[in-house]
């Protein structure tokens, strides 16, 4: 290239910055990438140091309008200080003492509890208390007034998981506190009795049935659960057995934008290694084991929480059985024809460990 033109090119290219105009062809590489290239890094979050920080949250902080909830956001360190454990996704530790009461609200966000452990908690949705116990499902839809009581003398930890962010990346972001400190209760796991039994889970994960209604059923029981993988893992040599919770009358994931699941990776066994488009934030359930992710090493233990990124490639592995609950964004992703995934036709071979951050 002639000086010449090479000078008219630099300010010809200095003249469209000038009025935000973006020429493509120099853009492609990071736009149109060959497949996902997510910013949200591998990660993993461990229960000895969580749990700690959260007992002192409970001393410290108060829980109060204003702030609404006492909530530790897994902040994945690859998204520039955004409280994201992923692109898509909010993760967090929400803990409540003795005899405490998170005030009533609600937004467009959808969002998901798992109970990590404990008992004595209720979450009130719509009017309807839903009880809480370690290893269960609770759901607060989008715009459903929802608050948390503690009725015990002990503290009490849950995951959260929200769609905030993709609801943040659409500028649909609404948020409304109930007139009242905490909303009038009209019933007990109502919910439960009308919607609970059959039909809760589906074997693997929902394909077909997209729905953007939210499930009727708002709590899902560590027991159904428990004995539908027992009575799955008693039919099968896979390497695991997995269930997707579903609206019971429709068999459509939990909330139109959130899938919950559960993953029990059998004694001795690993599952085949895997890419799938969309991110998925895991919260270990029971048992001991480590996942492979992008050639990483993630030990893992009960109430450890790790994410996998967008197309990267995860395997997991159990000495013994193991439970790993799973949310991801895939009905997002299947409404719109972008899900996929595939099987690598061999193990990773295992580069570096992951060695988290122990903190002051
Ligand atoms: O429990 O209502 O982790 O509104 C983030 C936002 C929990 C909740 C979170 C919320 C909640
Ligand atoms: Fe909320």
């Amino acid at each position: 290239m002639s000086v010449d033109v090479e000078s008219e090119l630099a300010e010809f290219y200095s003249d469209l910055d000038a009025v935000d105009l973006a020429p493509l062809w120099r853009l492609t590489d990071e736009l149109l990438t060959p497949t996902p290239r997510p910013k949200a890094v591998p990660w993993l979050w461990r229960a000895a140091v969580y749990r700690a920080l959260a007992e002192r949250a409970i001393r410290l902080v108060p829980v109060e309008r204003g702030g609404e909830r006492r909530v530790l956001s897994l902040r994945n360190p690859g998204l520039g200080g955004a409280p994201y454990a992923a692109g898509t996704l909010w993760a967090a530790v929400q803990c409540l003492g003795p005899r405490e009461s998170a005030p009533a609200h609600r937004h467009s966000p959808g969002a998901i509890r798992f109970v990590l452990a404990g008992e004595g908690v209720f979450t009130t949705v719509d009017g309807d208390a839903c009880e809480m116990r370690a290893g269960d499902l609770v759901l607060t839809p989008a715009m459903a007034w929802h608050d948390h009581t503690n009725t015990a003398g002990e503290n009490m930890l849950w995951f959260d998981g929200l769609d905030l962010p993709m609801v943040q990346a659409l500028d649909a972001v609404f948020f409304e506190p109930h007139p009242e400190l905490n909303q009038p209760v009209r019933g007990r796991n109502e919910s439960e009795r009308r919607f609970g039994g059959a039909g809760a889970h589906v074997a693997g994960q929902v394909t077909g049935a997209l729905d953007p209604t939210p499930s009727p059923l708002l709590v899902y029981r560590w027991e159904d659960a428990d004995a539908r993988l027992r009575a799955d893992a008693d039919k099968t040599d896979r390497p695991s057995v997995c269930l997707e919770y579903v609206n019971p009358g429709t068999g459509a994931s939990v909330l139109p934008t959130l899938a919950c699941g559960l993953e029990r990776i059998l004694a001795g066994r690993s599952t085949p290694a895997t890419r799938r488009a969309g991110n998925r934030v895991y919260v270990v359930h029971g048992g001991n084991g480590h996942s492979v992710i992008d050639g990483r090493r993630f030990d893992w233990e009960p109430g450890d929480m790790f994410v996998v990124p967008s197309w990267s490639a995860v395997e997991h592995r159990a000495p013994c059985q193991a439970d790993l609950f799973v949310l991801s964004d895939a009905p997002v992703l299947r409404a719109l024809g972008l899900y996929r995934e595939e099987q690598l036709p061999t193990a990773q071979p295992v580069i570096s460990a992951f060695t988290p951050r122990s903190g002051g």
